[in-house]
């Protein structure tokens, strides 16, 4: 687990579980634009939340078209212990400009969290299981853009962001390149 702490009041939480347990006021899915939630992460979080969040999904869809990765969807959470979850799209590796998108994405978390004025916020490695994204080259953007997030906002709302990272495969190499980057570990 690390624990980096921003301005004396902002944390950021790298940390390895199952996102539908978090107990936080919204968590990220790792959507796909038509927000069906059929397999990986969103279907965990569509089983464990009741079917409320797919039918919201589908609401959503029908009211504002497919989800960009600049702005995510959201829905109330169901059964889940958190309010809200956010519905990101992240990049399918090899469609090209990944990178890029993985920080629009990235961003997009953000500006929603800003909008609904939460203070927690769990966010999984959005693309990197069947959207096939490497995982050392998506912790790399998740460094840069969540210390990007907290330098350029010291008065964002948001005091709690937890990376939730499912296997210790994919926790050891975010700490990696958190650690790697100058963060000391706990
Ligand atoms: N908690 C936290 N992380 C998890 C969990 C969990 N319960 N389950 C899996 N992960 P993926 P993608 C991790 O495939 O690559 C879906 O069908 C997993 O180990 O869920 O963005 C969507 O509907 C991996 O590190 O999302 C889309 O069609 C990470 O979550 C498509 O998959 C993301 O894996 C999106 O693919």
């Amino acid at each position: 687990m690390l624990d980096l702490i921003f301005h004396q009041t902002h944390h950021l939480q790298i940390v390895q579980g199952d996102i539908t347990h978090e107990k936080v006021d919204a968590i990220v899915n790792a959507a796909n634009s038509h927000l069906q939630h059929g397999g990986g992460v969103a279907a965990a979080i569509a089983r464990a939340g009741g079917r409320t969040i797919q039918e919201e999904s589908n609401a959503w869809v029908r009211q504002h078209g497919t989800i960009s990765h600049s702005h995510p969807a959201h829905t109330r959470a169901g059964n889940l212990a958190s309010t809200y979850v956010i519905h990101a799209v992240g990049p399918v590796w090899g469609e090209g400009g990944e990178d890029l998108k993985m920080r629009e994405t990235l961003r997009g978390c953000f500006l929603v969290a800003e909008e609904l004025k939460i203070r927690s916020m769990s966010i999984p490695a959005i693309s990197t299981g069947i959207y096939g994204f490497p995982i050392e080259r998506a912790a790399a953007i998740f460094y840069d853009e969540t210390m990007r997030f907290f330098e350029i906002n010291p008065e964002t709302c948001l005091r709690l962001l937890r990376i939730v990272l499912y296997d210790a495969a994919t926790l050891q190499i975010f700490l990696d390149e958190f650690k790697r980057n100058g963060s000391q570990a706990k």
